[in-house]
């Protein structure tokens, strides 16, 4: 068990075409973790510009789509008064915990990035550095708050355990120093103990909307860069457009099973009812359940209406608050004023464990 202050962190880049699965994978278990927890929700701009400029789209379209993000975080619920919501950029400590875990991290544990493989494609060569070291930003994001925990979809799954390896390498390599200055806890590493800085934070995954897949494709990953818009639900997308997209879903010609198993080879039919299940806060079992033996010609309608009832209002509060950018810029200004504060505190200990000379 960590001894350390439990603290929730996350992040969504602000790279346009927000979708079902950043919300129903993230966003929303963002929120109900809100109850019990402090948390820590950022829109990480910084990481939007390791990719092609054709890609994240410049300037002008990053303020854009960091307010957007911002204005579907506040839209789906995350309350910015009682936790804190900031861009990431606000907050210079992010980028200088990243380059003491360059340093940190080997170069052969980012190379098994399986994001990094499929975003550089074939042409690696023309990768920008930052799209390498990505997850070592990433791990700076978590850990320079010392979060515990990180609400994420399953494809973020190995850039958390990399995290936690530098987290862990980090305690290790400077043990003895973190000891002497009093700023660990002891924990257990191997068989010693050692004066722990940083926790080994969990990932907080899973739920049936973990890894929304293609509309048009069960195998692929719902993802915000797919070409064609039918393969996701955007949040923004009006009644009309969500009904279109999954009446037009790829599906089999069988009708829905009625338990698990049947879903096995199905991945397509196991997508919506993942979908249903995550929007009615259930499980797939209770979906099967209802609609087992049942056609798509019958599952798709509900499915469709169920989606437009739960997303209408999202999208409604969404272009409410983005028609009031001033709002969503003193929310941000605020947030990343007060994540300024804490990740400082840490900094100021991190220079001082590494042994960064300061006043
Ligand atoms: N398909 C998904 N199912 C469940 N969760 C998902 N997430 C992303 N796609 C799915 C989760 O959403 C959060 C924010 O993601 P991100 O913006 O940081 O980056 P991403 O994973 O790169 O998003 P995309 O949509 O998949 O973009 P591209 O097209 O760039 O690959 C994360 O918690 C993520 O797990």
């Amino acid at each position: 068990m960590s001894m350390f202050e439990p603290l929730v962190f996350s992040g969504v880049q602000p790279t346009g075409n927000l979708h079902l699965g950043n919300y129903l994978g993230a966003i929303k278990r963002w929120v109900a973790l809100q109850e019990n927890h402090n948390c820590i929700y950022c829109v990480v701009d910084q990481h939007a510009i390791t990719q092609a400029m054709s890609v994240w789209g410049g300037p002008a379209e990053l303020m854009r789509n960091t307010r957007e993000v911002a204005a579907a975080f506040l839209a789906a619920g995350v309350d910015p008064q009682k936790h804190i919501v900031f861009n990431q950029s606000r907050v210079r400590q992010h980028a200088e915990l990243a380059w003491v875990f360059n340093c940190v991290a080997r170069m052969g544990w980012l190379s098994r990035m399986t994001q990094f493989k499929d975003k550089a494609g074939k042409d690696r060569e023309n990768a920008s550095v930052g799209l390498f070291t990505y997850p070592n930003l990433m791990a700076a994001d978590i850990l320079v708050y010392r979060a515990t925990h990180v609400p994420v979809g399953e494809d973020q799954k190995q850039h958390l355990e990399l995290t936690r390896d530098i987290a862990q390498k980090f305690n290790v390599d400077f043990s003895d120093r973190i000891a002497e200055l009093g700023l660990g806890m002891e924990t257990k590493s191997g068989d010693e103990t050692i004066s722990s800085y940083f926790p080994l934070t969990e990932p907080v995954i899973g739920g049936p909307a973990a890894r929304l897949m293609s509309l048009r494709d069960g195998t692929k990953k719902m993802s915000k860069s797919d070409p064609s818009d039918l393969s996701r639900i955007n949040l923004i997308d009006d009644p009309d457009t969500i009904s279109k997209k999954i009446r037009k879903a790829k599906t089999d010609s069988e009708p829905l099973p009625s338990d698990l198993e049947g879903l096995a080879t199905r991945p397509e039919a196991d997508n919506l009812v993942g979908i249903y299940a995550a929007l009615t806060d259930t499980d797939k079992e209770s979906v099967l359940r209802d609609f087992g033996g049942q056609q798509f010609s019958v599952f798709k309608p509900a499915l469709a209406d169920l989606a437009v009832a739960k997303l209408g209002p999202i999208a409604s509060e969404m272009r409410r608050i983005s028609a009031d950018p001033g709002y969503v810029d003193a929310v941000l200004k605020q947030g990343g004023e007060r994540a300024s504060v804490l990740a400082e505190a840490t900094m100021r200990d991190v220079r001082d464990i590494v042994g960064f000379l300061q006043d």
